[in-house]
């Protein structure tokens, strides 16, 4: 990076003038923060060629991580605070006139994923390039990243997010590096010699063009890449023999169809939808990827023997999954191995994640469709189920049954992710829970085959961001204290555990919170009209809208302490503002309900003359990674209440700790692990737990009929969702009450109802010593650097993908 500020001054202003012809005074706040991303996009050019020649020379392990999904978030900022440059930057631009918050806002959030999923992935790129692991991202570069939200009269609307209508500055086309991806068709066999030969004839070819963003390591000299794939036509240019025979609008027909791969990403979290459309997206990206892979190998190695050597492939979740039979594919068809050698080099090249144990998230694609829209794809997994099957009969002789629930293809489905359990030489869950929760129920059978492929991978979350980035006061108290040695060392962070009971250090990071709140709660008034007193307690529930997360039993606690607030108005509660974010899948009709009660409560509560400030709800729009960098530094409660076992792990629980909020949660996900962490002093844990949810999904005990009757609280409130109590059309929330009683309440809402009243009520009394609050709120943050994913890569880099950190030395 550039430390000299005349230097940088200088190539700023030049930037402006050879980018727009224009000096300071005409150019727009756009050109400015263009000409501003074009001065550290060269600096970092320069390291990028650098650690591609270095890795290549050195031929070290490469590895390739494939998702559907990279939530990123902004990257101005994170460049600059990795760079090092802010503070240098912030003041050059002041001297110029230029405020640098400003030029942030011109940029995108580049919304390529739905929820954890996508921002594990985002996440997982920043820890790799920080800690040198020469990791890279495959995915789909989509026209249109996750619908914008707005609530208009209590209701979501979607917009699209046209997040590239003024270019985005990170990205780098390499038209040169394009491959064809082929579809549907027939395949012909025959054989040449020993060998069969496999040929593929009237498919539709489709060309993946790479978009190539660098992801910058934090002062270090590491930028590794994050490829993503655009569709676009083979015969770009104007056709003209093809229009004379009048076979034009065929040509403009095939055109506008194969844009539609790489136009919009799926608005569905831990939901599958068997869409055309998403197989060909998944086919698309992972057929790209790998072709760019073995090319790249193939420049410098002859045999593909060695390819696991030099590469690991890692799937997140099922969604790349087709990755097994498209690397058995290039292996026999193009490079020309036997069947055994191609197995061979894929298990031990590929890895893969679990990320759900939801149901309906399971793909599972229907053969005809697969066969038809990618037929050598579907020999091959024919072939695999085959000798899946065999092996297994050899192992468990009549066992029909069990040899059923574990067959890549069976009722006439593939079940993709037992097609990514027998292609990987790795599987893992995301907590400890979830993994053994996947050991002992959903994939029993396959643990039990391959016990050894099963490992856990607790997530976690970039600190660099999350804290550095998005919290730099708390930040710099940190410094203070223990010195920088935790930016790049998390586990570090222990240290400030030393002074949680360190008066001066309380004040301050007291302070930095009330400060947070306070920029937050200028935010809500901005963006609701609604004022927020900073004073109050911040309890914060932001996460996609979903039943098995449970919004709901945090509304039910807040009406329940409205009935009693307004019964009581004496009753003795430090006031809270209750604030929600989240979107839901536009098609998930419970889920908009949720939104739309939060809301209508909101205006409800937050009209209410009679409880004189003690409540206020909140439902802030269009949650996102920005989104979040606000709120979770200004959080003093951390809502994580799931129905125990459904969370694999949830990576919101992480980003709130390490901000010093405090826990309320079910002992779901890393909320099990986060405790173990913090001890049963500094976190509120209530509810069933995932054993006793087990043991009711078993043996069918549960009743929600008879809580009900049996606690008036639930009762009035339930029946307020129907009576007319809310200003809303008064049957508008039957399908949500009858959810809770007539479909007897899938998620327990009712049955963890007052257990999480409870620890309600100890978090009230607790928040009202302050210092003790304060000490919780430290010791949260001392204990939060097991959760940085810079530990969770070295696990995957030492267990799974055998890697080595590489020191990138200067150009
Ligand atoms: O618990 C989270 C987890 O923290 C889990 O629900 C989420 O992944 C996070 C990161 O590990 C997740 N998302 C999806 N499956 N699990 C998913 C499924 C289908 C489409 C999009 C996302």
């Amino acid at each position: 990076m550039l430390m000299d500020k005349d230097e940088f001054k200088a190539i700023f202003v030049n930037n402006l003038q050879t980018m727009f012809g224009k000096g300071i005074e005409e150019a727009s706040i756009n050109n400015k923060y263009m000409a501003l991303s074009r001065v550290i996009r060269d600096c970092i050019s320069k390291n990028w060629m650098e650690t591609n020649k270095q890795y290549s020379e050195t031929g070290v392990k490469q590895v390739y991580y494939f998702s559907m999904e990279f939530l990123l978030g902004k990257a101005l900022d994170m460049h600059l605070v990795n760079g090092g440059v802010k503070e240098i930057y912030r003041e050059a631009l002041e001297e110029l006139g230029i405020d640098l918050n400003e030029l942030e806002k011109q940029e995108a959030d580049p919304g390529l994923g739905n929820g954890g999923l996508g921002r594990l992935a985002a996440c997982f790129m920043e820890s790799m390039a920080a800690v040198g692991i020469p990791g890279h991202g495959c995915g789909i570069r989509y026209t249109y990243g996750l619908f914008e939200q707005k609530i208009v009269d209590h209701n979501q609307v979607e917009l699209p997010d046209n997040w590239l209508q003024d270019g985005y500055a990170w990205e780098f086309r390499k038209a040169d590096k394009a491959v064809e991806v082929k579809f549907g068709g027939t395949i012909n066999s025959s054989q040449q010699g020993e060998r069969w030969v496999f040929t593929h004839e009237n498919y539709e070819a489709v060309l993946a063009v790479p978009y190539d963003v660098p992801l910058a390591g934090y002062h270090n000299n590491t930028v590794n890449t994050l490829r993503l794939w655009n569709a676009e036509s083979l015969h770009d240019t104007f056709d003209l023999a093809s229009f004379n025979r009048g076979e034009y609008l065929e040509a403009m027909e095939y055109r506008s169809s194969v844009g539609l791969i790489s136009k919009i990403l799926y608005p569905q979290d831990n939901f599958y939808e068997g869409r055309l459309l998403r197989l060909k997206q998944q086919y698309f990206f992972v057929s790209a990827g790998l072709q760019s892979i073995i090319r790249r190998y193939k420049k410098r190695y002859s045999s593909m023997k060695q390819l696991p050597k030099r590469v690991a492939v890692h799937i997140n979740d099922t969604h790349p999954a087709i990755a097994v039979p498209e690397l058995m594919r290039l292996l026999m068809d193009q490079e020309e191995l036997s069947w055994d050698d191609a197995w061979k080099i894929t298990t031990e090249t590929i890895s893969y994640t679990n990320h759900t144990i939801m149901p309906e998230a399971l793909e599972t694609w229907p053969v005809e469709m697969f066969k038809s829209l990618l037929p050598r794809m579907y020999m091959i997994v024919h072939e695999i189920n085959e000798r899946v099957c065999r092996s297994l009969w050899d192992a468990y002789p009549g066992d029909w049954e069990r040899i059923r629930s574990m067959a890549v293809i069976a009722d006439n489905m593939v079940h993709m992710a037992r097609l990514a359990v027998v292609g990987s030489h790795s599987v893992n869950g995301v907590a400890q829970i979830h993994t053994d929760i996947l050991k002992e129920h959903i994939m029993s059978n396959f643990h039990k085959f391959y016990p050894k492929k099963f490992n856990n991978k607790t997530n976690g979350i970039t600190h660099r961001r999350w804290l550095l980035k998005a919290n730099p006061e708390l930040a710099g108290i940190i410094t203070d204290c223990i010195g920088s040695g935790w930016i790049t060392d998390p586990q570090k962070l222990e240290e400030f555990g030393r002074f949680d009971t360190d008066k001066i250090i309380q004040e301050k990071v007291r302070k930095v919170k009330h400060n947070n709140k306070k920029i937050l709660a200028k935010y809500i008034k901005e963006k609701t009209g609604v004022t927020i007193d900073a004073r109050s307690i911040f309890d914060v529930h932001i996460k996609r809208i979903h039943s098995y997360k449970r919004q709901i039993l945090n509304v039910f606690h807040i009406m329940d302490l409205y009935n009693r607030l307004k019964e009581n108005p004496s009753l003795a509660i430090t006031p809270r503002t209750f604030i929600f974010a989240g979107k839901a899948a536009p098609g998930y009709y419970i889920a908009k309900q949720t939104i739309k009660l939060i809301s209508v409560l909101a205006s409800l509560i937050n009209k209410d003359k009679d409880i004189k400030g003690k409540l206020k709800v909140i439902f802030l729009e269009n949650y996102s990674v920005s989104l979040g960098e606000l709120l979770f530094p200004a959080a003093d409660v951390s809502e994580q209440i799931s129905t125990a076992s459904k969370e694999a792990s949830g990576t919101g629980n992480m980003k709130f700790m390490l901000n010093g909020a405090v826990t309320i949660g079910t002992l779901d996900g890393a909320n099990v692990e986060i405790h173990d962490a913090v001890g049963d002093d500094n976190i509120f844990i209530f509810g069933l737990t995932s054993q006793q949810v087990f043991d009711y999904y078993n043996h069918g005990g549960y009743d929600a009929w008879q809580v009900y009757s049996s606690d008036i609280r639930i009762k009035t409130v339930l029946e307020q969702l129907v009576n007319g109590f809310l200003p809303y059309q008064r049957e508008e929330f039957r399908p949500l009450y009858n959810s809770l009683l007539a479909d007897n309440d899938e998620f327990f809402v009712l049955r963890d109802f007052d257990a999480y009243a409870k620890a309600q009520v100890e978090l009230d009394k607790r928040y009202k010593q302050k210092n003790k609050w304060i000490e919780m709120s430290i010791h949260n943050i001392a204990q939060a650097g097991i959760f940085s994913s810079d530990r969770t890569i070295c696990e995957y880099s030492r267990d799974i993908w055998h890697t080595k950190p590489v020191v990138i030395t200067k150009p």
